[in-house]
């Protein structure tokens, strides 16, 4: 059967792309494309967080964030082996995240000032990360597909660990509530950003979906972690700063208001908050470890006897 023929009855039979199986180059290229966005997003993704590992303020505390910085290094892991499966090289992709050319979510250029956001970082970014994460586990690239199994239930502990500290703190005092609050009003638009841009604007939506590496388009994901995040908000006693933001029996959904996308498309450039620094840290990271890559170099030419 034709190559092209094939590749197209798997995507449509719902089977499994596999790597030696042969693809377009253009659904290659976006799988490398978009896998390195989400792999460099975890890694980035360590620093907001990190950055209250040794100020936690229990024993407790500190051994849960701890565990789930480590799991967001796992995911980048396992990510970058699913580009490798394409033909992608590791060492390139770190490259091209560290001088800027290749995205990584838009979400981690906000700074994180307060404890509070290790909360809302837990139930928003995480929630968000759910909701746009467990139809990927459905994706018809078999590596990437089995690699989303594993990190959506990760996920899932790190959504719930971001909610009950929010509930702890929402059951503490005036202050620890207000701190809360003031969290949410930050992260929430930024968190709606994570989605991608709406549907119109979105230039790789059309294809990815034909490829059914997208299963559901931009706009419907949103939509979907808006309707499931209104009950938790209204559980845990926070107020989501959007005055749009209703039920609309008509539509079974809620109606809610737009992110400020300037300010999006400006954080995706690189000129977010928090861009220059979170970049510089992960180029530091990398330079610093450079002695690790060369024992490891020496190490296996010696294993393989060459002087
Ligand atoms: N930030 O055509 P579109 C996590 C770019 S990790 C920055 O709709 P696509 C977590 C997009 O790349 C979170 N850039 O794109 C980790 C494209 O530019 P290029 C990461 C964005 O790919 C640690 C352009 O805008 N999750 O959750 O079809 C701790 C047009 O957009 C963003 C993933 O990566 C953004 N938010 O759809 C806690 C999941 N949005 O590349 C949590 C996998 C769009 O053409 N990725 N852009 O130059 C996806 O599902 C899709 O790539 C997206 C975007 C829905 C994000």
């Amino acid at each position: 059967m034709d190559l092209e023929a094939r590749f197209e009855r798997t995507i449509a039979s719902e089977q499994r792309v596999e790597p030696r199986d042969w693809m377009p180059e253009g659904y290659r290229k976006t799988l490398v494309r978009q896998i390195a966005q989400h792999a460099h997003s975890e890694i980035i993704g360590m620093q907001p967080e990190g950055n209250w590992i040794t100020r936690a303020p229990s024993l407790r505390r500190k051994a849960i964030l701890l565990a789930k910085v480590q799991d967001e290094a796992g995911h980048g892991l396992y990510l970058y082996a699913a580009t490798e499966t394409l033909g992608a090289d590791r060492a390139d992709l770190t490259e091209k995240l560290i001088t800027g050319r290749q995205k990584y979510s838009s979400i981690f250029n906000y700074p994180t000032p307060s404890y509070a956001d290790v909360g809302v970082i837990g139930w928003l970014v995480d929630g968000a990360a759910i909701c746009n994460q467990v139809p990927l586990c459905r994706t018809s690239y078999g590596p990437y597909a089995r690699a989303m199994i594993r990190i959506c239930k990760e996920e899932s502990f790190h959504q719930r660990q971001g909610y009950e500290l929010l509930l702890t703190m929402m059951a503490g005092t005036d202050a620890q509530r207000a701190m809360v609050q003031e969290s949410v009003d930050r992260f929430w638009w930024p968190a709606l950003m994570m989605f991608g841009p709406p549907d119109a604007e979105s230039t790789n939506s059309e294809q990815s979906l034909a490829w059914r590496i997208k299963r559901d388009t931009n706009d419907e994901l949103r939509q979907k972690f808006v309707d499931m995040t209104v009950p938790q908000a209204e559980k845990l006693g926070v107020t989501l700063p959007d005055p749009e933001l209703r039920w609309n029996a008509e539509r079974g959904h809620h109606d809610f208001g737009q992110p400020d996308w300037d300010e999006f498309w400006q954080v995706v450039k690189g000129n977010g908050p928090a861009g220059a620094q979170r970049l510089a840290h992960r180029r530091k990271a990398h330079e610093d470890g450079e002695w690790v890559r060369e024992a490891a170099r020496v190490h296996s030419e010696k294993k393989r006897g060459v002087e």
